[in-house]
């Protein structure tokens, strides 16, 4: 399997974020990247491929011009107004505030842009992300010249980005930009698996009122886990979309066999799609050792998620998002794509 390395990642590096009132160091770290990298080399996967420039247009087909030009400057606002270090979002346009006007103030774009205070805006975090982009649109190249798997291995990650705000750690949907871009190439049926530990907002409510891309996610109950207000099983689909979206909650605490039974029922879904690509957002926060995370796979279970999803028998294109366990993040992701490989 070939791997599309965003080596552009290292430039987002926050030091803190926020956790119960304190600055804390960073989960999202440059070091997550490189650990995936070694154990991609270490085994041998195949093939590490920088990516190739797409420009901008397939952001935008995803995400809100506005939005992007915001991301684009919003750092060297922020140093401009004496800013030191990351920026972080302290208000919100939440229900009966406006977010029809966007607002001169930068304190008050930042919260218009944002879902929470958990994600440090860094002077890399544009670059990083529009690399990462530009990797997994790369990757989709691969898909759309025949190879049947492809990973993309990036940072920040994509998932919790919508069409116009940042959050839980991501900026640019990644899954969302292949995923459009695959539309655009002509394939008619894209399905997206989720199955980081957190349910990815973003995504879903990209394509929430769509038929074309299926959103299916295994995660963490949204009643106690981030991201807390999207990701619960009634959430469907809408208009168009209706019966285009399934998510499957599980408890905080939940092991190998629940998880892997609700595995089951999202593939159940997908496979009555009949998709032409499958992208998989390939959060490896699943594990047992997680710092920040509540299920309890380990390095057996990720070989077998693999072995699985290549039973699904789809062009399956493997796109980075979480996994704190820095130490263990690249035997994780490795055992995944070495699961898959061996099927
Ligand atoms: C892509 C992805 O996995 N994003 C996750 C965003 C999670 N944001 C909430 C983080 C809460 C941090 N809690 C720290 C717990 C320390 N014990
Ligand atoms: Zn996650």
């Amino acid at each position: 399997m070939q791997t599309v390395y965003n080596a552009e990642h290292a430039v987002h590096a926050a030091t803190h974020e926020f956790f119960r009132g304190r600055l804390v160091p960073a989960f999202e770290t440059p070091a997550r990247a490189d650990y995936i990298l070694g154990a991609v080399q270490k085994v041998g996967l195949g093939d590490v491929l920088a990516p190739v420039d797409h420009g901008r247009a397939p952001l935008e087909r995803v995400h809100s011009a506005r939005y992007l030009r915001f991301i684009e400057g919003a750092h060297a606002e922020w140093l401009a107004l004496g800013g030191e270090g990351e920026a972080f979002p302290a208000v919100w346009p939440v229900r009966s505030l406006r977010s029809d006007v966007e607002p001169l103030s930068f304190a008050a774009r930042m919260g218009l842009y944002s879902m929470d205070s958990g994600t440090p805006l860094t002077a890399g975090s544009w670059a990083a992300a529009y690399a990462g982009a530009q990797a997994s649109l790369t990757g989709l190249d691969l898909m759309l010249a025949g190879q049947g798997s492809a990973y993309v291995l990036t940072r920040p990650p994509g998932h919790h980005a919508g069409a116009d705000f940042f959050g839980g750690y991501c900026f640019v949907n990644n899954a969302s930009v292949a995923a459009q871009a695959a539309r655009d190439a002509g394939l008619a049926r894209v399905a997206i698996l989720d199955v980081d530990y957190h349910h990815g907002n973003g995504t879903q409510a990209i394509f929430y009122d769509r038929a074309d891309v299926f959103f299916a996610s295994v995660h963490g109950d949204p009643q106690t886990e981030y991201p807390f207000f999207l990701g619960h099983a009634d959430e469907t689909g809408a208009g168009k979309g209706v019966g285009f979206n399934a998510n499957f909650p599980l408890p905080a605490g939940s092991a190998n066999d629940d998880w892997f039974a609700a595995l089951e029922q999202a593939l159940a879904k997908l496979t009555a799609y009949r998709p032409e690509l499958l992208i998989v957002s390939l959060g490896v926060d699943t594990y047992g050792g997680d710092p920040i995370s509540h299920f309890k796979l380990d390095e057996p279970e990720f070989r077998r998620m693999g072995r699985r999803l290549a039973a699904f028998g789809v062009p399956t294109l493997f796109i980075q998002e979480g996994g704190y366990a820095t130490e263990a993040i690249g035997r994780n992701v490795v055992a995944v794509l070495t699961g898959f490989e061996g099927a």
